[in-house]
């Protein structure tokens, strides 16, 4: 199938990197979103989104004269929904007494409604975001049949994942193996067509709700086995262990691969997509839910390890380091350092907060420090939460000069123990009883 002209519906994260490339790639691409903000800010060649490289693809673009911003679709060849699929707010599930959250389809209903009228036989629909299984077929054919067309026979329908790791998204939009589900061989063989505009990695076809499992099960996967290494975490910390050596040491065995403990899991992915199982299937997800659980909880284990290491919370002065959902990005949405700071702070803690890739981020109820220095100066502890790269840069007996605090409290392990006591610091790392001393 040949494709001349796209709409690309929703463009953020996702949305914006991919219409970028595809305007880039010779085709004539509408970016639509509902938010007239958005539009106004793309439409002056500004961006609302910081992701290394966009800017270079989106100008490239702009220039070419084949990317145009709008609030509403226009007639193209296809169309590709890319909205957020959060969590409803106040509404949950129930099963047995376990409680789950719901998936908040709204945007992918209006995005799939906002096509309706400009659908033509021939025409191609592509969901990208990320959705419960059978969203494809259960959801969007059936919105989409209102047209009078039917998904299958008068028009292409598919389901694509996107797979970009935040911080590496244009790279990765292009090399990644893409996985294209269609409702039916020929919708799977059009949207191969479409990414192979610019996607160099293999394209997989299968069925819609198979490409949907796929995702889930990626993101589901990396959740769990984060969720491990945190009750490691915790189970070293109970023995006396440090846990970064034994899963070094662990890590050895030529079959495992045991990823790092942390503040917890956040953004809006791996922390989101697990209970779209548990909300498809309570039933038989109690691993799913436990992992959700157990990653949910470690803002709380790092909240005590602060507790531990200053012997009270109440009134103590704490500088956090790092409110990014996690390393070198500026996304501080569903971030688990910012709930260690809210944790801290309901026990009486004064924190200030330093997130050198968002400094003028407001957030609800966080005290944001302009720089480094003014969140350290007058401190107890400095505890860092984010291993951002320019963090692991510190110099500890710079530091030394700069604050009065000489507790150390790691929650990523991004610092060297053996170099912070050198400079008179008492060093403490969650999962790592052995700091202590
Ligand atoms: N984290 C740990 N320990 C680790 C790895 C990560 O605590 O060893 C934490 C991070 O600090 C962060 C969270 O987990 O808070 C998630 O970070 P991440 O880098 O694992 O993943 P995301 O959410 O940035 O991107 C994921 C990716 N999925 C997988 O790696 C399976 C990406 O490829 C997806 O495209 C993206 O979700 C998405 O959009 O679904």
């Amino acid at each position: 199938m040949n494709f001349n002209k796209i709409c690309i519906i929703g463009l953020g994260y996702i949305g914006l990197p991919t219409a970028s490339t595809f305007a880039t790639h010779g085709l004539h691409v509408l970016g639509v979103d509902i938010n007239t903000h958005i539009i106004e800010t793309l439409r002056k060649g500004d961006l609302h989104i910081h992701e290394p490289g966009l800017r270079e693809t989106m100008t490239q673009a702009i220039q070419s004269g084949r990317f145009t911003f709008s609030t509403k679709p226009e007639e193209a060849d296809a169309f590709i929904i890319a909205v957020p699929t959060p969590f409803q707010e106040n509404k949950f599930g129930e099963y047995n007494g376990v409680r789950y959250k719901l998936a908040d389809m709204r945007a992918v209903t209006s995005a799939a409604e906002a096509i309706l009228p400009f659908l033509k036989k021939g025409n191609l629909v592509i969901l990208e975001s990320t959705s419960p299984p059978r969203t494809t077929t259960d959801l969007i054919a059936p919105i989409l049949a209102r047209s009078g067309l039917e998904a299958g026979r008068d028009f292409h329908l598919a389901y694509s994942p996107e797979r970009v790791l935040p911080g590496q998204i244009m790279r990765e939009l292009v090399e990644n193996a893409r996985v294209v589900g269609g409702i039916t061989l020929e919708s799977a063989k059009a949207a191969r067509d479409l990414y192979s505009t610019f996607v160099k990695g293999e394209i997989i076809e299968t069925d819609a709700t198979t490409a949907e499992m796929v995702k889930l099960m990626e993101n589901t996967y990396r959740d769990v086995n984060i969720a491990i290494a945190n009750e490691f975490s915790r189970l070293a910390d109970k023995f006396g262990v440090d846990v970064w050596e034994a899963i070094n040491l662990a890590n050895r065995h030529p079959r495992v691969k045991i990823l790092s403990p942390g503040a917890g899991v956040g953004g809006h992915c791996i922390s989101v997509d697990p209970w779209f199982f548990v909300e498809a299937a309570p039933e038989i997800t109690s691993l799913i839910y436990h992992s959700r659980q157990v990653n949910d909880a470690q803002p709380s284990f790092v909240k005590e390890v602060v507790r531990r290491a200053l012997g009270s919370l109440n009134g103590k002065k704490i500088a956090a380091l790092g409110l990014a959902y996690k390393p070198d990005v500026d996304d501080l949405r569903e971030s688990p350092a910012n709930e260690v700071v809210h944790l801290l702070q309901n026990e009486g803690a004064e924190v200030k907060a330093w997130e050198p890739f968002k400094p003028e981020a407001n957030l609800a109820g966080i005290n944001m420090a302009s720089s480094l220095e003014s969140a350290i100066q007058d401190a107890d502890a400095l505890l860092l939460l984010v291993k951002h790269t320019e963090f692991a840069k510190i110099n500890p007996q710079e530091i030394a000069k700069k604050t009065k605090a000489r507790i150390i409290v790691d929650a990523v392990n991004g610092w060297d123990r053996e170099v912070w006591k050198k400079n008179g610091f008492q060093f403490f790392r969650i999962g790592d009883n052995k700091s202590k001393s």
